[in-house]
């Protein structure tokens, strides 16, 4: 299997869910920057993803899967005994997808447009407010248990894990939410999270 990234990226919770699952996989970075948007070997990242975006993965058959929520559960069946996502077909399961879903479109979508250099000031604002209703719920979700499913790590943690470290560098003060804070550095005191951070150069 090949994952095809950018360092610190959302495709990072896929590299984190691989390491987790012990799988034995290869990376391919993708420079984001040029419009032309090559990989580390020459490739053109657009004819393994034309919507232009990581994360991408190339199983073991040599298809290609994209978006994130799909690849995390992708892995997590690779692996069922790293209890990465709850069985397919399960009440849990859909319960996993809902956060899947929320972490996509309500926070990852939702702090974009503070990635934006040519985002109004006005809009910037709203984005923000938004994002902090969002927290505020989160930071309730998270009260009592170590996980989003609970006492068990999945691939949602990865993935909140990855896009809550974005904040310092959008200008989010993450102190308003302790209990946020002590996710993330939790999560990120697991030795399969710093090795990715470590492979992908951010620590
Ligand atoms: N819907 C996609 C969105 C992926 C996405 O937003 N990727 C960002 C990095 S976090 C990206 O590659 N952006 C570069 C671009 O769109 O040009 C998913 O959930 O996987």
């Amino acid at each position: 299997m090949k994952l095809y990234y950018s360092p610190g990226a959302c495709s990072m919770a896929s590299h984190i869910a691989l390491t987790e699952a012990g799988l034995k996989f290869q990376t391919e970075k993708v420079n984001m920057k040029i419009p032309e948007k090559t990989t580390a070997t020459g490739q053109s990242f657009l004819r393994i993803n034309p919507k232009g975006y990581v994360p991408a993965l190339e199983t073991q058959t040599g298809e290609v899967l994209t978006e994130g929520a799909a690849i995390l559960q992708y892995i997590a069946d690779r692996a069922p005994e790293k209890e990465l996502a709850p069985r397919a077909g399960t009440f849990e399961r859909y319960k996993l997808q809902e956060w899947l879903t929320f972490i996509s479109s309500e926070v990852h979508k939702g702090m974009s447009p503070l990635f934006n250099p040519k985002t109004p000031d006005a809009y910037r604002e709203i984005a923000k407010a938004n994002l902090s209703k969002r927290l505020d719920w989160l930071q309730e979700q998270l009260q009592g248990r170590p996980f989003l499913m609970g006492q068990t790590f999945t691939v949602a943690d990865a993935y909140l894990f990855t896009v809550l470290g974005w904040s310092k560098m959008l200008g989010v003060d993450m102190t308003k939410w302790p209990g946020l804070m002590g996710y993330v550095e939790r999560v990120g005191a697991r030795p399969s999270v710093r090795e990715t951070m470590k492979a992908e150069g951010l620590i």
